[in-house]
């Protein structure tokens, strides 16, 4: 096997794979993607209060992916932090990203202080769900000048936890909005969230799909778009990017790279291919590095500009 090791602000990990937030929901059942060998593990986003989500089905699968409306359903920062302590410390074996939701400034704050003395090796600020608009209008990260306030007011108190803020691809301008967090302070940036939003209608059923009817699209068919919103950002900062949206592929993974991104967030394909999908992307870019004489896989990040 080639050498995959990745260094990502100073963090180690053991190869580029990141399960990215919301696969997996309960704190505790992300050891499953540790022991299937993901490189590092994000945590569905917590918000302040405990949130049950959207109406059933949340979540619905089609021919070039994925469409979800989960609706942000999670614990809470009470228990879930509680939940998060424990799962800190059973796992030393890749590194853990605590995403956090809010929408308001002071809210953020309060989910950043909780965690903190937890000590994670990463914080992310979910800039970005699509699934909430109707409950608390346009996320705060959907515009440059919220997503500068929140990422400032967050290096403040974060002292030693490096944090990352996730962007969506459904704004006009993903590249100042990038620049932005990067100006205010955050150690990396995610992309993309969820596209869309879209919808699916059961043409039997004269319905939408989904109990809230429209949610974020994600799988296959929105690799274009990471791709596009990776290689802008690439340009625009010079902090690390984990690229993430519609890879299933190890030929994916190589072209996120070049594109941009240190490493790979790889979500949906383990609904379609199961947790094996991390051995199988390993094989297949191990095998391209040997082929084409890469010894660290930093020699590809970026080379498409
Ligand atoms: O919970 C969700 O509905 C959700 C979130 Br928080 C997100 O960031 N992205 C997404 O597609 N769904």
């Amino acid at each position: 096997m080639a050498n995959l090791s990745v260094d990502f602000c100073s963090v180690k990990f053991t190869n580029p794979f990141i399960l990215p937030s919301g696969i997996i929901t309960e704190v505790n059942e992300h050891k499953r993607a540790v022991e299937a060998g993901v490189g590092g593990v994000t945590l569905k986003s917590l918000t302040y209060e405990k949130r049950e989500g959207n109406p059933l089905p949340r979540v619905w699968k089609y021919d070039c992916g994925m469409i979800n409306s989960v609706g942000l359903r999670n614990a809470g920062i009470e228990k879930g932090s509680e939940e998060i302590a424990v799962f800190l410390k059973e796992n030393k074996q890749a590194p853990v990203i605590v995403s956090l939701f809010a929408t308001k400034l002071k809210e953020f704050l309060f989910l950043v202080e909780k965690i903190v003395p937890l000590n994670p090796p990463f914080i992310e600020l979910n800039l970005s769900c699509p699934n909430v608009d109707d409950e608390f209008g346009k996320p705060l990260g959907m515009e440059k000048g919220a997503a500068g306030e929140i990422v400032k007011a967050v290096k403040k108190i974060s002292v030693k936890v490096p944090f990352l803020a996730k962007l969506s691809p459904n704004v006009s301008n993903i590249t100042e909005i990038a620049k932005s967090c990067e100006n205010a302070g955050a150690d990396g940036i995610v992309a993309i969230n969820t596209a869309g939003p879209g919808m699916i209608i059961d043409i039997n059923k004269r319905k939408p799909v989904l109990g809230a009817k429209k949610g974020g699209v994600s799988g296959p068919g929105i690799l274009p778009i990471a791709v596009r919103c990776i290689f802008e950002i690439y340009e625009a900062v010079k902090i690390p990017i984990i690229g993430m949206g519609g890879v299933s592929k190890w030929q994916d993974v190589v072209e996120m790279m070049m594109a941009g991104a240190t490493l790979v967030g790889v979500g949906t394909a383990t609904y379609t291919k199961g947790m094996k999908v991390y051995d199988e992307l390993k094989r297949g870019l191990s095998e391209y590095m040997e082929k084409e004489g890469i010894k660290e896989l930093k020699e590809l990040v970026g080379v498409a500009h």
